[in-house]
């Protein structure tokens, strides 16, 4: 199913963002102080979110795994956004739980009928919902949805673009892969490398661009592939090249750029013999 819906997100983020009308009041307004949280794929959406949000200056955006929403600082928060596909994750019900009754709180979500505690707002997207237990499609039309809310259009061109770039052989021979992003787009760094290693079982890490220099750049070397998402630091690539690993770096829009790496995760895990749609000790939702 994977391959199906990495191919349909064109389609899912034009339909997220004509949803924009019907569900603005329900996301975050100028200004409010925001909490935006979910586990795995969701809590990337979320950081990537929020560091967009206040990179706009819209307002505090915090994001968190939602298990680690620091206990006692609730009221700190106009509003909690919850991102969760399928509306059942365990740490995700219970971070909601616990938010006082005055809080506004959305929650974004695949399932229509998902058992989320009364009193929250739900987004429900359900034509992204997906048959495999790899996100691709839900996550990426929650983070086109939440673009749109912050004026950004959805990447239409670039996405469609996306799906046909190639593959190139030292992408798909690298041992090891590092994802690098900056600002919002670390969260896609920290996708495209959970994408790699649920799909694939491949060894991959994630950081901050400027934080690559500072340590792991150390295991950057031939057979070995570093990954940009957006603008690059000045001599990121040279110094990539002088420690022999592989660069990429895409002129996309870096959401449409995840679609090339979420196609990566797929094709080497095709390679190997995995079947993407059933990764290793993954279920569809952690129910604790
Ligand atoms: C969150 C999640 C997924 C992960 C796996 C287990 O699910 O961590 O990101 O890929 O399927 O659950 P959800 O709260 O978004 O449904």
């Amino acid at each position: 199913h994977v391959e199906a819906e990495i191919d349909s997100q064109p389609s899912c983020w034009r339909q997220a963002a004509e949803r924009l009308p019907g569900v603005r009041e329900a996301l975050p307004r100028d200004g409010e102080r925001v909490a935006v949280f979910g586990c795995g794929t969701s809590l990337y959406m979320a950081k990537a979110y929020a560091a967009l949000r206040e990179a706009k200056g819209l307002g505090v955006t915090d994001a968190f795994a939602a298990s680690e929403l620091p206990p006692g600082r609730e009221r700190e928060y106009d509003r909690h956004v919850a991102i969760t596909r399928s509306g059942t994750t365990t740490e995700v019900l219970r971070a909601i739980e616990r938010l006082p009754e005055t809080a506004a709180t959305t929650a974004i979500t695949a399932v229509p009928d998902a058992p989320i505690p009364a009193g929250t707002r739900t987004v429900v997207l359900e034509f992204a919902d997906e048959r495999s237990v790899v996100q691709t499609r839900f996550a990426t039309s929650a983070l086109a949805l939440l673009r749109a809310s912050l004026g950004d259009p959805v990447p239409d061109a670039d996405a469609t673009r996306a799906l046909g770039e190639r593959l190139t052989p030292e992408w798909l021979e690298a041992e090891q892969i590092t994802f690098l992003g900056r600002g919002w787009t670390v969260g896609l760094a920290d996708e495209a490398a959970l994408k790699a290693r649920e799909a694939a079982q491949l060894w991959t890490e994630s950081y901050p661009a400027m934080e690559y220099r500072h340590g792991p750049i150390s295991i950057a070397q031939p057979g070995r592939l570093t990954w940009m998402f957006g603008p690059a630091p000045d001599g990121l690539a040279e110094d990539v090249a002088a420690a022999g690993a592989a660069y990429a770096a895409s002129d996309l829009d870096p959401m449409a750029h995840l679609i090339v790496a979420q196609r990566l995760a797929v094709a080497r895990a095709r390679a190997r013999g995995l079947d993407p749609d059933r990764p290793r000790s993954l279920t569809r939702s952690v129910v604790l």
